[in-house]
């Protein structure tokens, strides 16, 4: 297949299909650019969609939106180089505190993310950092529980970006701060697994700024002529690598003057 060739719908919704079946039955699969090479970021985009449609369809809702790869420690570790977006959907959201489930996950990896709220719909192509910072209302610590459909959570940008980049469970914590007031670009973040710290970073981990992931989340949002409405959750991306969990492990992310989230794993 050429590249940037344009997949036929019924090949979108098979690799969909594809993709939601791996993430049911808890079965990692081959990336799907092992079938088609010259898979495009749109047509990627087009098979994530119809993921979300599928979701959708058995009653799932959309509970927000996720950027992914936006911190230099990702990029590193995943060996891709540029920002993607996915959806959260309402069934992987786990209560500050709880208990998640190892049941459903493949082999599931943790991220210590700002997650940030809007007030008011914003629109690409064109938003700044600036715009996205004003349309910021509440900022929580958060944790993203990843958990790549594919074989060795291995990938490439388009095989990830189809599998919803990873999306599996996030925590939000229970406390929130206005933005107002708050340095994000200087916020500490602290991940602990077991009492232990993992990795410590700052918001400026995130594209320089958290609020320039929320931007460049408008903005490739626009390219499928979507905008962010107010209201939308959004986690802006991983501080740090992410480090793989066991049952047993017990997740803690704490981020300056904004509060902690806590994930126990069984
Ligand atoms: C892709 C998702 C990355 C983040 O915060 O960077 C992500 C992956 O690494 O599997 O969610
Ligand atoms: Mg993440």
């Amino acid at each position: 297949m050429p590249a940037n060739a344009e997949l036929s719908s019924a090949d979108v919704e098979r690799l969909a299909a594809f993709l939601d079946e791996a993430e049911r039955e808890a079965r990692e699969v081959d990336k799907i650019t092992d079938q088609y090479p010259g898979l495009g970021h749109a047509d990627a985009y087009a098979i994530q969609r119809a993921l979300l449609a599928r979701r959708r369809a058995r009653g799932e809702r959309l509970a927000g939106r996720k950027m992914g790869l936006t911190s230099f420690a990702k990029m590193r570790q995943m060996g891709v180089d540029s920002p993607i977006h996915g959806f959260l959907p309402d069934s992987g959201c786990i209560p500050d505190g709880a208990l998640a489930s190892m049941r459903g996950l493949i082999h599931p990896k943790v991220e210590a993310e700002i997650a940030v709220t809007t007030t008011r719909e914003l629109r690409g192509p064109g938003c700044g950092a600036a715009e996205a910072l004003a349309a910021i209302g509440m900022v929580h610590a958060a944790i993203e529980v990843i958990d790549s459909r594919y074989r060795n959570f291995r990938f490439d940008l388009p095989s990830v970006i189809a599998d919803n980049t990873s999306a599996a469970r996030y925590v939000i914590g229970a406390a929130g701060v206005p933005a107002a007031g708050l340095d994000l670009r200087h916020l500490g973040v602290v991940l602990e697994k077991n009492g232990g710290v993992l990795a410590t970073g700052a918001g400026a981990a995130v594209l320089g700024h958290p609020a320039a992931s929320l931007a460049a989340l408008v903005n490739l949002l626009a390219e499928q002529d979507e905008a962010l409405p107010a209201g939308t959750l959004v986690l802006t991306g991983g501080v740090t690598e992410a480090f793989p969990v066991q049952a047993g492990d017990s997740v803690r992310v704490t981020v300056q003057q904004v509060g902690s989230a806590a994930v126990r794993f069984g």
